[in-house]
């Protein structure tokens, strides 16, 4: 069964499914053994493990290495986010038959311009792609997949653009229209208000997508009572919880002036061990090594 269909089916079994955010073949799987039902390829969390702002410097290779070495980490399907899809339809094309070969399970695609500056920061510069353009983009996209279960998502930026709902539906109209299989609508308002409007007025037939890290009340009861949300994504939980355990071991080994303490509270090398599959490099010794 194709990584597509596995989200399909999960979403037909359980009405959503929940995706963790990862950027990295460890990070990817600590989800699955966390039980997630897919991984989000999230651009923000790999710009942040670079230490960039996400901001379209990652390059698609980078992204897609990333997205080739998790998929060979966990057999979760992948949800990648590829940004604007790294310039016109044509890079569109070329970036969904590298992202549907990396082993991905989606792409999501969104209505800025490249470069595009990252949703969530306060004050950004949001600059929205023409609809007629952004159409030929998921047309392109739709008609590049082989796979048909491979899920091509349309993200909005007009509420994060303060564009409104009305252009938000009308632009998730039409790239319904244009081929999309789900339509991602995005807010960095604090509350659910601005998504739970526009999923109530939300007219299309294609399933939303909504990352509710600006208002985290939106928990899994309320999307369900809304209904039409078929995946909810946990964008940068992973890097943000990474970066709180670092921050707070590395500043204790500082005053503590030694590891004697934070040892009890991080987990032991043979967890790590464990996570890196060291017992199958025991067990291959013993099998080849001569
Ligand atoms: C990401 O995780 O890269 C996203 C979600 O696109 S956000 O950063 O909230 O825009
Ligand atoms: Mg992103």
């Amino acid at each position: 069964m194709s990584q597509g269909r596995v989200i399909k089916r999960k979403i037909e079994k359980a009405g959503l499914a929940h995706v963790m955010a990862a950027h990295s073949p460890l990070s990817a799987r600590l989800a699955e053994e966390a039980g997630f039902d897919a991984l989000w390829a999230s651009g923000f969390e790999l710009s942040a493990l670079y230490g960039l702002p996400d901001v379209s410097l990652v390059s698609m290779t980078q992204h897609l290495d990333m997205v080739r070495a998790m998929a060979e980490q966990s057999s979760l399907p992948i949800v990648a986010d590829i940004d604007t899809g790294f310039g016109n339809a044509i890079n569109v094309i070329y970036a969904v038959k590298q992202y549907e070969r990396a082993g991905a399970a989606a792409v999501v695609i969104e209505d800025k311009t490249f470069p595009k500056v990252t949703s969530l920061v306060a004050g950004g510069r949001q600059e929205l792609l023409r609809v007629e353009e952004f159409e030929g983009k998921i047309r392109a996209a739709a008609a590049t997949r082989t796979d048909k279960d491979f899920l091509v998502i349309a993200r909005t930026e007009a509420l994060i653009a303060g564009l409104g709902e009305n252009e938000a539906l009308n632009r998730a109209l039409a790239y319904e229209a244009a081929g999309a299989d789900m339509i991602l609508v995005h807010s960095k308002q604090k509350t659910p208000d601005e998504v739970e409007s526009f999923v109530r007025a939300w007219s299309g037939k294609v399933p939303i997508v909504i990352v509710p890290t600006a208002y985290p009340e939106m928990n899994e009861e309320r999307i369900k009572a809304l209904g039409k949300i078929a995946i909810v994504i946990y964008g940068n939980h992973a890097i943000r919880a990474s970066v709180t355990a670092m921050k707070d071991v590395f500043a204790r080994i500082v005053s503590d002036r030694g590891i004697h303490n934070v040892n009890r509270d991080i987990v032991s090398v043979e967890e790590v061990f464990r996570l890196q599959n060291m017992d199958r490099v025991k067990t291959d010794e013993k099998l080849f090594l001569a």
